[in-house]
């Protein structure tokens, strides 16, 4: 269905994602008081760069697949919100380097975003849904969750944990070339924390291996691999341009369609090592 050939739509990405992190230095966060808050260090500064990173989707699929170990082999492992390690380790790793977590999560108390250790290993990045294409000065007096109250509470209690808060352009930067790519209309929501994580780690790494985003033989309606839920909408969308997403990943692949089919794998090439 999409209209580009992989190799244009992977240099569209690379050319017109601009993934960044807020930095004290932007706009509105450049006053004394976010300097305490903000981390000094970018983003690569802090991680340097990845050969092979993992990102590991949250979907119940993920249950009995075994691919811990596999999971744990990468450099580097992306995993999002609150899905855990300990008691599902043979199914998804252990190893956290980044964790994608939405700006609901942060803000709603019944997350407990601020006490649960989950939290405290590796590097935390907060995305907050941003009206389409809007200054950031806009978004920052009406963000879609007020996290910005519990983001300095979380930096406080945990000043050596790198916190980074994704600057909203991004979203919509890839919701553009998703829409541009699919035959139909696509509701105009941000994309998924998934497909964020996905594009965050295509500018950290070589390479990118993405678990069960595009779902194996063990799809399922359980909604998570940590919970009972069935819910159909996790996996096709309901809110997020999910199947918008996945169709697309699934046009970028370059591993094999079988290891899809079995592992729910897909391979694609981190940006700094493609030619356009
Ligand atoms: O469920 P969620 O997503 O945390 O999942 C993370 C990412 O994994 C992929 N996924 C998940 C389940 C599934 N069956 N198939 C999948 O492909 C998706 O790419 C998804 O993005 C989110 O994107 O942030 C989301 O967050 C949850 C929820 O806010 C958090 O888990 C915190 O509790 C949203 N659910 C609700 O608001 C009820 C979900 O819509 C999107």
């Amino acid at each position: 269905t999409a209209k580009l050939s992989p190799e244009k739509l992977l240099c569209q990405l690379r050319d017109r994602v601009n993934v960044t992190m807020i930095h004290g230095s932007d706009g509105p966060f450049n006053t004394s008081e976010w300097q305490l808050y903000l981390p000094r260090k970018n983003l690569s500064q802090e991680v340097g760069h990845f050969r092979q990173c993992a990102v590991v989707s949250s979907a119940g699929s993920l249950k009995s697949s075994h691919l811990g170990p596999e999971i744990d082999a990468h450099d580097a492992v992306l995993r999002f919100n609150g899905a855990p390690t300990i008691g599902f380790q043979n199914d998804v790793g252990e190893k956290t380097t980044v964790r994608l977590v939405n700006s609901q999560l942060v803000t709603v108390e019944e997350q407990k975003f601020l006490t649960d250790t989950l939290y405290n290993t590796g590097i935390l990045i907060v995305w907050d849904p941003a009206p389409y294409h809007a200054e950031i000065h806009e978004w920052y007096r009406k963000p879609d969750y007020s996290f910005f109250v519990n983001y300095k509470a979380y930096r406080s209690r945990h000043r050596e944990q790198p916190f980074y808060i994704l600057n909203p352009k991004m979203q919509w930067q890839l919701w553009d070339i998703l829409q541009e790519n699919s035959l139909e209309e696509i509701q105009p929501n941000p994309p998924s924390s998934g497909m964020l994580g996905i594009v965050i780690m295509m500018t950290l790494c070589d390479e990118v291996n993405v678990y069960e985003f595009l779902p194996s033989k063990r799809r399922t309606d359980i909604c998570h691999y940590y919970q009972r839920y069935h819910d159909r909408a996790c996996t096709m969308g309901a809110y997020h341009p999910l199947l918008f997403e996945k169709n697309l990943v699934k046009h970028i692949n370059q591993g094999q369609n079988e290891l899809i089919y079995t592992h729910g794998k897909v391979t694609l090439p981190g940006f700094r090592n493609m030619h356009c």
